[in-house]
């Protein structure tokens, strides 16, 4: 089918292992790597080898002879800030370097917490198109952000082709009331990763990483360019998690959740609404 193999990074991780079983089933040809031995049976084709995204041979390698590379890996979860520089910003500088040698495409996965800092929509209020400003929510999202501006230059100044997917929260199912704006479900993300790489040309693109749920905080995207739209919807959950909520009044008022209230300091901590006018 795909003549070339797929470098699939964080191999390991929750949305890796499912990747690559999707994937291997689907016929590709898989390379995967990760931090963290991989637990599963191989698929069909499929190699492992243990690399750290520091070691910017290592990720060479990995990449040699790679059509695309589907980058997981790196910190998923906010962290201080000196463990998020290895892997996410000098490790995605490895991913981009490899795939500017291999003429390769790279898939990132990005964020819904590089714009973290939007108030979730009233009523209703407009939805964030995908260039909308960045308001990162803590030192994760703030990485994944310096990832996409990474996929922005790597497309302007060396033609690598990249699509930044940020990624809601991609689970089996929805667990809070958040959910029924941001879920994505693991067949949605997987048609997504098919699409990425079979698509003709894809420039530098920004995808919403999340099914087709109604009540969204989020609108306008890259999707048509690799031909992709989601067929689950969290809906199907709404009865057991729309009273999900917490007492935070951070986190339910930012898209970004729960990491917005994380070592929270703004001056006077939590106001009300008008005395945040000031963006
Ligand atoms: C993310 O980016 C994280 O990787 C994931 O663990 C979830 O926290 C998700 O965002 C979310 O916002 O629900």
């Amino acid at each position: 089918m795909h003549p070339k193999p797929i470098l699939l990074t964080g191999a390991s991780g929750a949305l890796g292992r499912m990747l690559a079983r999707e994937l291997g089933a689907a016929g590709f040809t898989l390379r995967l790597t990760d931090i963290h031995p991989f637990p599963d049976p191989l698929p069909p084709g499929a190699r492992f080898v243990k690399a750290d995204l520091n070691e910017g041979l290592a990720i060479i390698r990995q990449a040699e002879g790679c059509s695309t590379i589907l980058h997981f890996g790196g910190v998923s979860v906010e962290r201080p800030f000196e463990e998020i520089i290895g892997p996410n910003l000098r490790g995605l500088y490895h991913i981009y370097e490899a795939a500017r040698r291999e003429g390769a495409r790279v898939v990132f996965a990005s964020s819904n917490h590089t714009i973290g800092f939007h108030e979730r929509p009233q009523g209703n209020a407009a939805r964030l198109d995908h260039d909308c400003q960045f308001r990162p929510d803590g030192y994760y999202g703030l990485s994944k952000a310096y990832g996409e501006l990474m996929g922005r230059m790597y497309w302007d100044k060396h033609g690598v082709e990249n699509v930044n997917v940020r990624i809601g929260s991609c689970l089996p199912q929805p667990n809070n009331a958040r959910g029924l704006s941001t879920w994505l479900s693991y067949p949605d993300l997987a048609r997504m990763m098919i699409r990425c790489i079979l698509a003709e040309r894809v420039g530098h693109a920004v995808i919403w990483g999340a099914s087709a749920n109604p009540a969204s905080f989020w609108a306008k995207d890259h999707r048509d360019r690799i031909g992709w739209t989601p067929e689950d919807s969290a809906e199907a959950f709404r009865a057991e998690i729309e009273t999900v909520v917490t007492d935070d009044p951070v986190e339910e008022r930012y898209q970004g959740g729960f990491y917005c209230p994380i070592e929270y300091s703004r001056k006077g901590g939590f106001s009300p609404r008008d005395a945040f006018d000031l963006e």
